[in-house]
């Protein structure tokens, strides 16, 4: 019995000692670094999944790489696989806002420094994270919501607007529509008739857009948090008899492929831009937040807007 207790002693304590130098646990090899993913809801999501390994490979990282399937569940399942398996350092891109506290304070204490990746969380204790690499996404809504109060600055009547909005509780839904409402509260004529969650699926749009259809005879624009929605919303569009574009003006986020060949075939109107090649700079920031360096606790990514002449130009070099 005595003896058993003393190795119990003995154990616990070499964990201790572990635990205190867990940063150096890693060692001088390949620095490791767990990714949770949301999920491959979007053509965004497929191409940031891509950069993401792509740009480990090229920086010598070895990735270790989650997807949750869009389920905050899944994160926190994957994040604590990650610390039990002392990876060096841990990136998220998180589905939600709110709920990530603990999970975060489980890393901090086993000493990994946590990056958080396009999507932010809302806990008041910054300290929980390094940096924050992203989107403005309000910013992305404002944008949405200036183009359409220029293009509409002549009408004289009430113009409707219907939202689809991005994953309840997610960063950029939140966002985006903060922005967008802010915008056109410039001109009274501008008003969101429906706004619903199409969870930022091409089918998620589409069945959404159905409804909103179905319930309101006139829609003048459709406002919708990505382009995949947007795409899906076409379809349902087309079904309806009216002409995506023309009887119902498109605006999106995002600009993937399939978003910008929509907006240069005239069947959306706007696209303001959210680039998911965020993997070489992931890359840098955990090289050198596994190496102690101070890193802005906000990394803003460089956007633009496109309209339908500009995509035309801009969609023979687009990357994705
Ligand atoms: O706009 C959408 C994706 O978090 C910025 O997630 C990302 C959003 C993107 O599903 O298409």
């Amino acid at each position: 019995m005595l003896a058993a207790g003393l190795l119990v002693t003995g154990l616990s304590a070499c964990g201790n000692s572990d635990t205190g130098d867990a940063a150096g646990t890693g060692g001088d090899d390949k620095l490791v670094l767990g990714f949770s993913q949301v999920g491959a809801e979007s053509g965004w999501r497929t191409a940031n999944t891509t950069s993401v390994k792509e740009a480990a490979a090229e920086a010598g990282i070895e990735l270790k790489f989650d997807d949750a399937q869009q389920k905050q569940e899944n994160q926190i399942k994957a994040i604590r696989n990650f610390i039990q398996q002392k990876v060096d350092v841990i990136a998220f891109s998180p589905v939600v806002e709110s709920g990530w506290d603990t999970v975060l304070k489980e890393a901090k204490d086993a000493g990994i420094p946590v990056i958080l990746t396009d999507r932010a969380v809302d806990s008041a204790d910054k300290s929980l994270y390094k940096t924050f690499l992203g989107s403005d996404f309000v910013k992305e809504g404002r944008l949405a919501g200036e183009w359409l109060v220029e293009e509409t600055k002549s009408a004289t009547g009430p113009v409707n607007i219907v939202e689809l909005q991005g994953t309840t509780g997610s960063a950029p839904a939140n966002d985006r529509k903060k922005g967008f409402g802010e915008a056109i509260a410039a001109n009274p004529n501008l008003k969101i008739i429906a706004s619903q969650s199409g969870d930022f699926t091409r089918a998620g749009g589409k069945a959404v857009m159905e409804q909103f259809l179905k319930a309101n005879p006139k829609i003048d624009v459709l406002f919708s948090h990505n382009d995949d929605m947007g795409l899906g919303a076409l379809e349902a569009i087309t079904a309806a008899g009216k002409e995506p574009g023309k009887d119902i003006k498109i605006i999106t986020v995002d600009a993937v492929k399939d978003g910008m060949q929509a907006l240069a075939d005239g069947k959306f109107n706007f696209i303001a831009e959210c680039s998911p090649l965020l993997g070489p700079q992931l890359m840098d920031l955990a090289k050198k937040v596994h190496a102690g360096e101070e890193v802005p606790p906000r990394i803003e990514t460089e956007e633009t807007t496109f309209t339908q002449e500009t995509a035309k130009e801009a969609l023979p070099t687009r990357k994705y």
